[in-house]
C-alpha cells in the first residue's frame, strides 16, 4: 500500500525534480497529483513513464491526500499550504516562508531526523535552502566528533537557484556575447552574469549581509547546533546547476585531515573524491543528476589550532532542493505515516 502525493509547482525546475526523484527511488505512490497555478494549467509534465496533466492548484481539495510536496514561492504557499495542512495533508515545503518557525520542523535527514516527530504540530515540515543543505550534511559528522565553533563559508551558486529566469538569463547573455545585437539588459541578475560572477543573493539585510547568508547562518543553527558561528559570502557564478562551496572550520578539539576524510567517507549522503593530483576534486558540472553531496581539498588550516578547509559540491535541484524534500517524504512515511 503506497501513499497519495500532491506535488505542488510541478512544472517548475525542482517540481519537475521532484517527480524524477520519486519515480527514481520508487516511493510507494499509489496516486499523485500535479498541481500549478492556473496560467499553467494543461502542462504536461513526467513521472517514470507516465505523462500527467497538471491540475488547478486554487481549487484541488487536498481532503484524503497524506503529503504535498510544495515547490512554489512564498507568496503562494502562505495560501495554499494552510489550506493544505488543515484539510490533514502533511506539507513538505520548499519555500523559505516556514523554515524560522519554532513549530515547524526543519530537517535534512542525514542530519536531524529525529525533528520528524515535530511535524503534527502544523502538519508542516520546511526544507532548508540549497547552499545549507549541502554544508550541513558535511558538517554535522564533523560536528559529532570535534564539536565545530566556527564556520566561514563562501558559496559559488549555479543560477538554476534562482530558477528559469536564471538558466535562460546566463543562455542568453553567453549566446549574445558572441552576437551583441541580440544583446538583452539583465533582468534576473543585478549584473551581467556571463562570464562574470555577483556577491549577492536575494535582498540585502540592514547587517549589510544578504538574505541567503543570513540564511546559511539561521538554518544551519537550527538544523545542526545553535551554537555554531556561521559566517557566509554567497556569490552567484555561470554554472547552470550544481552549487560549489568553500568551507572553513574551526573545532573545539583537534581533528586530523585524514580522521576527518575516513568521518566523511563513512558519513551518509556524502562521497568523498579528494586525491591530491590534477583533477582529483569535483566539480559542479559532475555532480548534475547525482544525489550525493560531494566532498574534496580536505586539508589542515595551520593559521589556528583545530581547523580544516573543503570543498563542498552537490546538485541544488536535488539534494539542495527536490531530493530532500523526497528524503523527507520517506522518512515521515517510515516515521510516523506508516502504511500496511
Ligand atoms: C539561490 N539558494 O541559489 C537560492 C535558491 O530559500 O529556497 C533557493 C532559495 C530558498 O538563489
Amino acid at each position: 500500500m503506497g501513499y497519495r502525493i500532491a506535488v505542488v509547482g510541478a512544472t517548475g525546475n525542482v517540481g519537475r525534480e521532484m517527480l524524477n526523484i520519486l519515480a527514481e527511488r520508487a516511493f510507494p505512490v499509489d496516486e499523485i497529483a500535479v498541481l500549478a497555478s492556473r496560467k499553467s494549467l494543461g502542462t504536461e509534465v513526467s513521472f517514470g513513464d507516465k505523462t500527467l496533466k497538471t491540475k488547478d492548484l486554487d481549487t484541488f481539495d487536498f481532503t484524503g491526500w497524506d503529503m504535498a510536496l510544495f515547490a512554489v514561492g512564498s507568496e503562494a504557499t502562505k495560501i495554499y499550504a494552510p489550506k493544505a495542512a488543515k484539510a490533514g495533508c502533511v506539507v513538505i515545503d520548499n519555500s523559505s516562508l516556514y523554515r524560522y518557525d519554532a513549530d515547524v520542523p526543519l530537517i535534512v535527514p542525514e542530519v536531524n531526523p529525529q525533528a520528524v516527530h515535530g511535524y503534527s504540530k502544523k502538519n508542516i515540515i520546511a526544507n532548508p535552502n540549497c547552499s545549507t543543505a549541502q554544508m550541513v550534511v558535511a558538517l554535522k559528522p564533523l560536528h559529532d566528533r570535534a564539536t565545530i565553533k566556527r564556520v566561514v563559508v563562501s558559496t559559488y551558486q549555479s543560477v538554476s537557484g534562482a530558477g528559469k529566469g536564471g538558466i535562460d538569463e546566463l543562455w542568453d547573455q553567453t549566446k549574445s556575447i558572441y552576437n551583441p545585437t541580440d544583446s538583452k539588459p539583465p533582468k534576473q541578475f543585478t549584473k551581467q552574469i556571463a562570464f562574470n560572477v555577483i556577491p549577492h543573493i536575494d535582498v540585502f539585510m540592514d547587517s549589510g549581509e544578504t538574505k541567503e547568508e543570513w540564511k546559511m547562518v539561521a538554518e544551519t543553527k537550527k538544523i545542526v547546533d545553535p551554537k555554531i558561528k556561521v559566517t557566509a559570502t554567497c556569490v552567484r557564478v555561470p554554472v547552470f546547476v550544481g552549487h560549489s562551496e568553500a568551507i572553513n572550520i574551526e573545532f573545539e578539539e583537534f581533528l586530523d585531515e585524514d580522521e576527518a576524510r575516513d568521518i566523511l567517507r563513512e558519513s551518509p549522503g556524502i562521497m568523498v573524491i579528494d586525491k591530491r593530483e590534477d583533477g582529483g576534486y569535483v566539480t559542479p558540472i559532475e555532480c548534475v543528476g547525482d544525489f550525493a553531496t560531494f566532498i574534496s581539498r580536505i586539508r589542515q588550516d595551520s593559521t589556528i589550532d583545530n581547523g580544516l578547509n573543503l570543498w563542498c559540491v552537490s546538485d541544488n535541484l536535488r539534494k539542495g532542493a527536490a531530493l530532500n524534500a523526497v528524503q523527507i517524504a520517506e522518512l515521515l512515511g517510515r516515521e510516523c505515516l506508516k502504511k500496511g
